[in-house]
């Protein structure tokens, strides 16, 4: 699947930086563009990628500190600095753009969904998002603003990925010193699912096609995505369990959303050796993704790749009624209502918990 990136803010930035460069280091192709857009100018010099800076006459450069309302006005504002930038890149061929961010700060949770609405008003192919949510001990503004954000998000965008920052880090890390790993990850993993597809020799019938991605992606949902890899051997026949061993961590330990295993819809890609991948196991565990999800469109397919790894990759469609999803949710209500409390003010005892969206 070819895509243009656009990164909004620092985790934005960071993470379409760390996409770009996966994709260029292992030759795939599919990232076509990269652009970071912020508000802070310190956090846009440390990226190697383009950047534009937006909101220069509101904030001088200095970010928004956490008010993603801010965050979505400075977007407005230079939406067409932005949409300049971008001018000529998004060429014929690009099959989808992705919007990321981080959805717990200002720049990037307030500036994703309104970039991705004009997107959407100005280019036909599909704007996707890629959000991050807060880790669950990411305070209580974080949750508040992804909470909006995301709601947004899901309106404005063709679909909306997501990576919790409590799924990829390594046990032990702090949410802080673990983003270059979290990055790393969401680098590889979304990478390799970007890729698939793409930059193939000899696509035979069990290769998956970019258009079995872009088709798990469902209009207005949410997805998230599982990843597992193990030692493979030579032999494909070796690899059955293997295939359908990795294909359960990454579904059951392995997804970007911990927990999510609700889904209408899947895509199993099995990624490895031509000649190690397993037909067989790779209909299996497909088979094992549809049984475990309740989903009956399960796509499955191999990326053939040279790796002595054998990985799995699932995507997941519909995971906004998995539990994890409806406890962040009730998080971010919660903390939205606490957050706008002030003492004494009136009306306070008939706040709505709901969350507005932001625009
Ligand atoms: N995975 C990951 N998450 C990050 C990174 N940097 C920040 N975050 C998370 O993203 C949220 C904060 O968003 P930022 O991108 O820092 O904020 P911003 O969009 O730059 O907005 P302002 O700084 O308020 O202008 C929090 O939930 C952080 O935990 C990163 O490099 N990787
Ligand atoms: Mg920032």
């Amino acid at each position: 699947m070819k895509v243009v990136l656009v990164g909004v803010g620092q985790a934005g930035g960071k993470v379409t930086q760390a996409l770009a460069e996966f994709d260029e280091r292992m030759g795939f192709g599919a990232v076509r563009g990269a652009l970071a857009v912020n508000s802070a100018k310190a956090d846009l010099q440390s990226l190697s990628i383009d950047t534009c800076l937006v909101g220069q006459a509101r904030v001088n450069g200095h970010g928004v500190g956490g008010d993603n309302e801010l965050g979505a006005e400075i977007m407005q504002e230079d939406v067409g600095e932005v949409m300049g930038k971008l001018d000529g890149r998004i060429t014929a061929e690009a099959e989808g753009i992705f919007v990321v961010a981080g959805l717990g700060g200002g720049t990037g949770s307030g500036g994703a969904p309104v970039l991705a609405r004009e997107l959407s008003r100005i280019y036909s192919v599909p704007v996707y998002a890629l959000g991050v949510l807060p880790g669950r001990d990411e305070g209580a503004l974080y949750q508040a603003n992804a909470g909006r954000s995301l709601k947004t998000l899901v309106r404005e965008a063709e679909s909306t990925l997501l990576v919790d920052n409590d799924a990829w880090h390594g046990s032990g890390d702090s949410v802080g010193d673990a983003f270059d790993a979290i990055n790393d990850a969401i680098a590889q993993r979304v990478g390799l699912l970007l890729a698939s597809g793409e930059a193939v020799d000899g696509v035979g019938e069990s290769v998956v096609d970019s258009s079995e991605v872009i088709n798990t992606f469902r209009e207005g949902e949410i997805s998230a995505l599982g990843y597992a890899s193990a030692a493979a051997s030579e032999d494909s026949a070796d690899n059955i369990n293997t295939a359908m061993s990795t294909a359960r961590q990454a579904l059951f330990t392995g997804t970007s959303l911990p927990d999510a295993r609700t889904a209408d819809a899947a895509l199993l890609v099995v990624a490895g050796k031509p000649e190690a991948l397993p037909r067989k196991g790779v209909e299996r565990a497909r088979r094992m993704v549809e049984d475990e999800t309740g989903s009956l469109q399960v796509r499955g397919g191999d990326f053939p790749l040279e790796s002595d790894r054998l990985a799995a990759l699932v995507l997941l469609s519909g995971v906004e009624r998995s539990e994890r999803m409806e406890e962040f949710m009730q998080r971010a209500k919660e903390a939205n209502s606490g957050e706008t409390e002030r003492p004494g003010a009136p009306g306070d005892q008939f706040q709505n918990d709901e969350l507005e969206d932001l625009f």
